[in-house]
This record gives structure tokens, C-alpha cells and sequence, in this order.
């Protein structure tokens, strides 16, 4: 089957894209480890795959972020929020050309963050929602579902502005009332190897979906 998915493109004859897959959750619900492990994975499928993070630090706009994140500025919420989407604008159309010549993106963190961590400070949801409307909409979001108090045992919190069980716990009623049915919700409390196993599995479904020409979307769906 892994074969199958392994597409080719010669001859433009052949419908074929990248799948935008979106990973999100609490800090330490084991996102990161989780998209490395994908990544892997779909190469060794001979599926062409790339590991990508927003907060994207490199830019002039994530090293804001960065800044920000550490303590090291102080901004107003509205305007954080808004270079946080700025940050996901600025990669939109090298995302698109990526997943049009058939790169699997494998994303940490997307729009989904940028909604749960500023209506957990109490911005007004559908405002929150609004700068993200565009944005290239994921194939397959999975978000890896630990308590707030779980996740803070796992080897603590450091020492980042949002990194605190209080704000967790209002990141995860956001996160709630922002996902829908179409979320692959997977138990990140399991071993580690079965979380990477059910991800593998809706994972590589979603791939060939894309791979037979399902159309790139944009944010949001509703
Ligand atoms: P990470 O590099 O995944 O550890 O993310 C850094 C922190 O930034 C983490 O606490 C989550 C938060 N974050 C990620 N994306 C966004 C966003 O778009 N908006 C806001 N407000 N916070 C975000």
C-alpha cells in the first residue's frame, strides 16, 4: 500500500499533492516528539515529508515572537495575536507550492494555537479567528489530548510566558470549544508508540486522499 502513495508527478499527468497535516495540543502533550516520529515514518513509506513549526523563530516576525514568548518584550494581546498570524501568512505560499508539488507537511502548532492561547486571555473568539481566514485550511488536525495537570508533571514546564497550569487550563476550554468533529482526537496519555501508531494510521489515510486530488481548502470551514 505504502508504495502506492509514492507518487509521481513526471509527465504531469498524474493529480498528486501534499497533505497539510496539523498537529495541536497543550504545551508538553508530546506534539513535537510526535511529528518527528510522522516525519520519519511517512519517509521511510517513500512518501516525501517535511517537519514544520509555527511559531516559525526564524524570521524577523518569529524572532518577535520569540522575544515575546521569553519575557524579553511586552506587547498588547491584540497585537501579539496578530504577529502570531502574520508569522503563519508569511509561509502561506511556500506551503502552497510545497503541498502542490507533492510535499507532505507535517505541522507543530498552526492557527488552532493562535485561537486557544488568545481567547484563553480573554479575547473575543470570532475576533481571534478572523486574521486567520485564508490561511491554507489543514487535511487532518490531530490534537493529542492530555489533561493540563497531566501534562505539567512531564518533566515541568520552563520557563516561557505561557508555561503556567492556570493558563493551561484556559488554553484547554478554548481548545475545546474550538474543535469540531472533524479533529482526530488521540489519548496522549497512552505509550508513546501507540499514540505514534494511531497517528501513523489516520495519517497515511489522509495522504492518499490528497494524493487522489481531494482540493486544497482555506480557513475556516465554517
Ligand atoms: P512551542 O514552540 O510550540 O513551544 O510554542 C511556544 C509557545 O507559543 C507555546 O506556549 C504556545 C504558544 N503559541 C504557539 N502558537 C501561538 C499563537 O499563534 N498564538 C499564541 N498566542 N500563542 C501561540
Amino acid at each position: 500500500m505504502a508504495s502506492n502513495l509514492n507518487c509521481s508527478i513526471e509527465g504531469n499527468k498524474k493529480e498528486c499533492r501534499g497533505a497539510l497535516i496539523v498537529l495541536e495540543g497543550l504545551d508538553r502533550s508530546g506534539k513535537s516528539s510526535q511529528c518527528s516520529r510522522l516525519v520519519s515514518y511517512l519517509e521511510g513509506q517513500g512518501i516525501h515529508a517535511e517537519l514544520w513549526r509555527f511559531p516559525d523563530r526564524t524570521t524577523n516576525v518569529g524572532q518577535m515572537l520569540s522575544a515575546y514568548l521569553t519575557n524579553a518584550s511586552q506587547l498588547d494581546d491584540h497585537t501579539i495575536h496578530l504577529l502570531f498570524s502574520a508569522n503563519r501568512w508569511e509561509k502561506r505560499s511556500l506551503m502552497e507550492n510545497k503541498l502542490k508539488t507533492g510535499t507532505t507537511l507535517i505541522v507543530d502548532r498552526y492557527s488552532y494555537s493562535g485561537v486557544a492561547f488568545s481567547a484563553a486571555k480573554g479575547l473575543d473568539i470570532q475576533w481571534c479567528k478572523a486574521p486567520e481566514i485564508g490561511l491554507l485550511a489543514p487535511d487532518l488536525v490531530a490534537y493529542l489530548d492530555i489533561s493540563p495537570e497531566k501534562a505539567a508533571e512531564r518533566g515541568g514546564y520552563g520557563n516561557e510566558r505561557y508555561e503556567k497550569l492556570e493558563f493551561q487550563k484556559k488554553v484547554a476550554e478554548s481548545y475545546r470549544a474550538l474543535h469540531d468533529v472533524s479533529w482526530k482526537v488521540v489519548d496522549a496519555c497512552q505509550p508513546i508508540e501507540d499514540v505514534e501508531k494511531e497517528l501513523q494510521e489516520v495519517v497515511v489515510d489522509c495522504v492518499t486522499e490528497c494524493h487522489k486530488g481531494k482540493p486544497i481548502s482555506t480557513l475556516w470551514y465554517q
